[in-house]
């Protein structure tokens, strides 16, 4: 072993930092301060670090920046500036944002001891007292950024289907549309048909691709309807709008699929679902009592079909 351990060339240590520049390119950063100075240094302290940046004069236009651009996801913000203050703008930004989806350092030269409080109490994720040291300044951003990705990877692993990337069963009835939503809505029960056997036919792995293929195809004729994958090859589809619409692209959908032909490892594979459609202003589990029911009778009457 030719390379010291503590070497900076040694791949142990390599790794990380390509992870974190792969990683850090993936994010934007809104630098929000009154001087023309601080927001220069701030800029080539995060531009060295391959972050993207931007930069506001103020608490307004740090606001209006974000819901302009969307796709910021940290803001490093001074305390004190004309136009709301640092603190002032944590708690706006809390109000829309949630710690995965913004992440908010803050900065100041005041003396004021109750300011780090002043910071965090209103939601910021780190406090830095101006000047600082240039090396506490790295160690903060990435623990703050490290702590952004890893409650984005909480909320993916926690809701989203591993397989299928559709929304889980869990997201499904923590979603408040499903909790709180009152009114007529349209919800779709479906299911494939003899998976079993197409399973037992040509495997697993060719069961788990045909899963996900229709996941996709769910999500193109769906995408604004809550698609989540409720178990085994069973889909629910919650739909806010007319039932007219929804039972005319259930139909298409159903008709798209039996004419499909899927190349999948060089197998030509054919399916089939069916599938139960309900609506009204019914509880949710009182929507999927029904769409199951509707989904039985579409597999007793033979399958490849949808009951209402
Ligand atoms: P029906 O037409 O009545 O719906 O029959 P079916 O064979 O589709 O239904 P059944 O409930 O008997 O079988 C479902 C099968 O789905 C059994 C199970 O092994 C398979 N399955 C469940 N989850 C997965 C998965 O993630 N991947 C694969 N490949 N198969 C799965
Ligand atoms: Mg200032
Ligand atoms: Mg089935
Ligand atoms: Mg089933």
């Amino acid at each position: 072993d030719y390379i010291p351990k503590d070497s900076p060339t040694c791949i142990s240590s390599i790794i990380p930092i390509l992870n974190r520049l792969k990683r850090n390119n993936e994010h934007k950063v809104l630098v929000v301060d009154d001087s023309a100075t601080a927001r220069r240094y701030l800029r080539s302290l995060l531009e060295r670090q391959y972050l993207t940046v931007i930069e506001a004069r103020n608490g307004d236009e740090a606001l209006e920046v974000i819901n302009k651009e969307n796709d910021i996801t940290l803001v490093i913000t001074d305390y004190s500036m004309p136009e709301r203050d640092g603190v002032s703008l944590v708690k706006e930004l809390r109000k829309t944002f949630q710690p995965r989806q913004l992440a908010v350092i803050g900065l100041s030269a005041s003396d004021e001891a109750s300011l780090t409080a002043k910071f965090l109490k209103a939601g910021a994720n780190d406090f830095l007292k101006k000047p600082f040291n240039q090396e506490e300044f790295y160690c903060r951003l990435h623990s703050t950024l490290n702590f952004l990705d890893s409650e984005r990877q909480l909320y993916h692993l926690a809701n989203q289907d591993y397989l299928t990337k559709t929304w889980n069963r869990r997201y499904f009835f923590e979603h408040h549309l499903v909790k709180n939503f009152k009114g007529p809505r349209c919800l779709a029960l479906l299911d494939i048909d003899y998976f079993k056997v197409l399973n037992d036919t040509y495997g697993h792995h060719i069961g788990d691709l045909v899963l996900i293929e229709l996941a996709n195809t769910l999500q193109q004729y769906f995408p604004d309807a809550l698609v989540a994958r409720f178990g085994g090859e069973e889909f629910c589809i919650l739909y806010g709008n007319s039932e007219d619409i929804f039972y005319r692209r259930l139909q298409a959908l159903t008709q798209d699929i039996a004419d499909t032909e899927l190349t999948l490892f060089g197998n030509a594979i054919r399916y089939t679902v069916s599938t139960g459609v309900v609506n009204g202003d019914a509880n949710i589990h009182e929507l999927i009592r029904r769409a199951d029911k509707c989904l039985y009778q579409a597999k007793s009457a033979g399958r490849n079909q949808m009951v209402q």
